[in-house]
């Protein structure tokens, strides 16, 4: 079965091979653009720099599942090609300082490592990139443990600065237009919180003595919950913010709404958005009311919510 005695390749064991390049390319060649690439968990992201990522992250673990198929089918055809037979000696012929195969392993991981790096080192300048010519710059303050979003430069009627903050009991919605640049500056009073919205496939640390800042465009309406991705104290797990991304022209409504004194629940409702968060709610703090679910009251505890 193995080889004919001419040493001609049987035709089974071409079947095999053929079997075997075919399971690797045929996912991959159904995917016939760089969108249909398979997202190995990652959400679908809202701005070119989180598509940019995606794309990085899908061939990269395409890429690395590729040298696995080769690695665990080369360990696999040795362990069977030279498997000790009946008869043969306690053991194989020993060799050593196989100096082109020495070279070769060294090489290729080196060969490797360098794509990877030349990628990543591209698709990072381009994250990071800031034109310097924002159409709006939000500041974003990370508190234990809540979030303050402020419209840099811009004021309501009353003098006061448009921003929207959390409480214990509201969800800050930050409200962003869709397909304008978007500047963020991001302080903290106290420790080290990190601003991280899933569909960014981003997340920039907010730290306390420095302002930490990044440029985004959304490209797709919707409401996208945001979160806290640096452990930062007792409640931060419920550091939780919801961005909603409206139209340019239902944000230049909003905002104007804001400038004569709404609030950001009310300027929502003009705009024929949710006034509160759709994507989270708020977390009772009261730990009080963290006790175990009485017995026969069912198996699934309710977190404490009411
Ligand atoms: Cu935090």
């Amino acid at each position: 079965m193995a080889r004919s005695p001419s040493g001609v390749t049987s035709p089974a064991r071409r079947a095999a091979r053929l079997a075997a390049v075919l399971a690797i390319a045929v996912p991959l060649l159904a995917a016939c653009s760089l969108d249909d690439l398979p997202r190995f968990g990652w959400p679908r992201g809202v701005t070119p720099q989180a598509e940019k990522m995606r794309v990085l992250w899908s061939s990269s673990a395409i890429a690395g599942l590729v040298v696995g198929v080769l690695v665990w089918g080369l360990i696999f055809w040795a362990v069977l090609r030279y498997r000790r037979r009946a008869g043969a000696p306690d053991l194989p012929p020993q060799v050593t300082h196989n100096l082109p195969i020495e070279i070769l392993y060294t090489v290729i991981p080196f060969l490797i490592i360098s794509v990877l790096f030349y990628y990543t080192a591209v698709d990072e300048s381009f994250v990071d990139h800031e034109t310097g010519k924002a159409d709006l710059q939000v500041s974003v303050v990370g508190f234990r443990w809540n979030w303050k979003f402020g419209y840099v430069g811009e004021r309501d009627n009353q003098n006061r600065f448009i921003e929207t903050v959390g409480s214990s009991d509201q969800i800050p919605v930050l409200v962003l237009p869709v397909n304008k640049k978007i500047l963020f500056t991001e302080t903290s009073p106290d420790v080290i919180h990190s601003f991280f919205v899933p569909e960014f496939l981003f997340k920039r640390d907010v730290i306390p003595g420095r302002t930490n800042s990044f440029e985004v465009t959304v490209n797709r309406t919707g409401a996208f919950v945001g979160r806290c991705a640096e452990f930062c104290g007792t409640y931060h797990s419920m550091m939780n913010f919801e961005m909603r991304a409206v139209s340019t022209s239902d944000f230049a409504r909003w905002l104007a709404d804001r400038r004569q004194g709404m609030s950001t629940p009310d300027a929502l409702r003009d705009i024929g958005q949710a006034p509160y968060a759709i994507t989270t709610h708020p977390f009772a703090t009261d730990r009080g009311n963290l006790a175990a679910p009485a017995a026969g009251s069912g198996s699934s505890g309710n977190g404490g919510q009411p």
